[in-house]
């Protein structure tokens, strides 16, 4: 049994590099695994259920054709496509998951999530992160044209690349107490995620056992997946051909 991991394609029509190694990745790799977990910014930008983008389209039809071939398909909010809705799951034959949510990975007590909600030193980020994902503003926004969203989404990655660019690295990288606390909390021994594109294995004590967190990489020159099975997990990249 193979279970893939991924995270942070950031799926994008500038980058038709990046797609064409995505539907690859879906035809060769994830056909064969028997499970594939999505862990967030699949997208650049998830405006709605409703985006008929060829991106959007595309996609969805490529995650359908491996759900129908038996690849069970699990998808995880990030910070770029959080509005990815039950729509998009029936359409793809995919379930959504909560952020986070916990799963047993070969006997081990295995803790997902996009990594975002992990950055508590981030506290202007964090306030936004609550706004973006509350249940009312997000429906007032889903009520609005797509062509305004698409417009609202451009000017928020403005905003957000402007404000990323004067933060400090460390700001924007993982708070090592609260990956400690929420390992606790949820009594696991093992953590995946993504979102901060620094892609390692780091080996930790929680409670007094050994744990690790393991940070999936972003797809830019290089593709990245963690590759799981009863031997052992193997966190794997090759180069994304031009
Ligand atoms: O995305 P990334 O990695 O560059 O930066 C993130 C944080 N930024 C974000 C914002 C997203 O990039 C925006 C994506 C929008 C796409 C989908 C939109 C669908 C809705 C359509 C219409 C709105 O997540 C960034 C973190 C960084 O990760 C590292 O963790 O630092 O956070 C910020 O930059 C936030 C800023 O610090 C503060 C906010 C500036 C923007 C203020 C605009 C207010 C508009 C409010 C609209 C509701």
């Amino acid at each position: 049994m193979t279970v893939l991991f991924i995270s942070d394609l950031h799926l994008d029509e500038k980058r038709p590099d990046i797609f064409r190694a995505f539907l690859h990745f879906l035809e060769q790799d994830a056909r064969r695994a028997d499970s594939l977990y999505v862990l967030g910014d699949l997208f650049e930008a998830w405006v709605g259920d409703d985006d008929d983008s060829n991106i959007a389209l595309q996609s969805v039809a490529a995650f359908r054709q491996l759900s129908d071939s038996g690849t069970e398909l699990f998808f995880m909010h990030g910070n770029r496509d959080f509005l990815l809705g039950q729509d998009f799951a029936n359409q793809t034959g995919g379930t959504l998951l909560d952020d986070p949510c916990t799963i047993d990975l070969f006997g081990i007590p295995t803790l997902l999530m996009h990594g975002d909600s992990l950055c508590t030193a981030d506290t202007e980020y964090q306030q936004l992160r609550q706004q973006l994902r509350s249940s009312q503003w997000q429906q007032q926004l889903l009520a609005q044209p797509l062509a305004a969203r698409r417009e609202l989404a451009q000017q928020l990655r403005m905003a957000s690349s402007e404000a990323t660019g004067n933060k400090a690295e460390d700001i924007m990288d993982v708070t090592p107490d609260e990956v400690v606390k929420v390992l606790q909390d949820h009594d696991c021994t093992r953590l995946i995620h993504g979102h901060t594109h620094r892609p390692a294995r780091h080996q930790l004590t929680v409670a007094g056992k050994p744990a690790e967190r393991i940070v999936l990489g972003d797809w830019d020159t290089n593709l990245w997946y963690l590759h799981a099975s009863a031997d052992g997990i193997d966190l794997q990249q090759r180069a994304i051909a031009l």
